[in-house]
């Protein structure tokens, strides 16, 4: 066992109780640089719901990171929208809200729905920190001003146009390359991955395109010195990966599977996984994610933290969460211009040649929302208003 952390403590409440004046949804539209294919299907371009709480004076943004399709999780930006319409946003608008455990005991009584729930928890806290005048990694209880990251590099048409990917994205820093697999793009291209990197960190991650049968096939992935295999089965199980971490040697790490800290915690108890990768969004928000890390941390149990092609909004926060002290690998959080040609924030968020990313060191999410462009890139606003 290691040394236990004990984390500073935690501010997720303002002052006094705010009552919020509007929760406005903002959708934004940014073509990728770059198609990001996994087995799951193709995104050429981002719907990206950005939420906007307002009060006298201050704002505070979150992002929810559902995609158009119903592909990686069952939620959609309309699914989103329309939940917060009917459900969540007049719940947060009754009342003044005193923190972010009230936001939870609000919503408790409604099922399902994290990534919507997640914005409002983002916007909220962004919110609590520029009233505070505190980064969001003060307010969490983050460790380190500068994160590692990887990038997660998608199925290309090619192998000599992924090997070209891995070559440049090698060459720029990242301290982690991640290859997208699924049936007949697995063994051949990691193995010449491998064998031009020898010593790089490199992972592999399924989004779920295999199943139980495909065991002799996964555990030959084992004579490539792997990080980990990411969510090889099916997206809501717990059971069969156990069967399968027990008969491979590379570390098993969950993603789909993760929904809340109930789930992370059975998913550790039963041997599913070695590795939790965090994504903020996909658990519902902050309310789930830190005593997800903390259950790690306690256990050993490495960390890190995800991405869903976030603009740099949703970005902000995960730098602000990869600072805490259980996130000890390399996170799904690459530069801007990975993504977009045009960031969301200014300046862009930027990856040193060391591959690490700075924690933005503002009050809130420490980076500037550029209003001007994110205004000319909205194709809608829902804003709702107290009764
Ligand atoms: O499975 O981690 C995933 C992107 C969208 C949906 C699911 C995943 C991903 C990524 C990219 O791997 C992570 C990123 O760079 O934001
Ligand atoms: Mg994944």
């Amino acid at each position: 066992m290691s040394t236990p952390v004990i984390p500073s403590p935690r501010v997720l409440a303002p002052p006094t109780p705010i009552a919020l004046d509007a929760v406005e949804l903002r959708l934004v539209k940014l073509p990728l640089v770059h198609p990001f294919v996994t087995s799951f299907g193709r995104v050429d371009s981002r719907v990206i719901v950005l939420v906007r709480f307002e009060v006298a004076g201050e704002v505070g943004w979150g992002e929810i990171v559902a995609m158009e399709e119903p592909l990686f999780n069952y939620e959609t930006v309309e699914t989103a929208r329309e939940v917060i319409r009917r459900h969540f946003a007049p719940e947060l608008l009754a009342s003044p809200i005193a923190s972010l455990d009230d936001i939870v005991q609000r919503l408790a009584r409604f099922r399902g729905h994290p990534m919507a729930r997640a914005g409002l928890e983002l916007a909220w806290l962004d919110l609590v920190g520029r009233l505070r005048g505190l980064p969001l990694t003060r307010l969490l209880g983050g460790t380190r001003d500068r994160v590692s990251v990887g990038v997660s590099l998608g199925i290309e048409p090619t192998l000599d146009s992924l090997l070209d990917r891995v070559e440049r994205h090698v060459a720029l820093g990242y301290q982690r390359i991640k290859l997208k697999i699924k049936p007949g793009w697995d063994l051949d291209v990691v193995s010449e991955v491998r064998r031009r990197h020898p010593d790089i960190l490199l992972s592999v991650d399924a989004n779920t395109a295999y199943t139980l049968a495909d065991l002799p096939h996964l555990r030959q992935l084992d004579a490539f010195t792997l990080l980990m295999i990411e969510q090889p089965l099916e997206h809501d199980d717990l059971i069969d990966h156990a069967a399968l971490q027990a008969q491979i040697q590379t570390p098993v790490c969950l993603d789909e599977s993760i929904t809340d800290e109930h789930k992370a915690r059975q998913a550790m108890t039963i041997g599913a996984c070695r590795m939790i990768n965090i994504k903020v969004g996909r658990v519902g928000g902050y309310s789930q994610a830190l005593p997800i890390h903390d259950a790690c941390l306690a256990r050993d149990v490495p960390v890190w933290c995800g991405g869903m092609l976030e603009s740099g909004i949703g970005r902000a926060h995960n730098l602000a969460l990869a600072s805490l002290p259980g996130f000890s690998l390399p996170g799904d959080i690459s530069a801007s211009s990975r993504y977009f040609s045009r960031d969301l924030v200014a300046p862009p968020v930027t990856v040193a040649a060391d591959g690490t990313v700075a924690v933005p060191q503002g009050p809130g999410l420490g980076l500037d929302v550029d209003e001007d462009f994110l205004r000319s890139q909205t194709v809608q606003v829902d804003r709702h208003t107290r009764a």
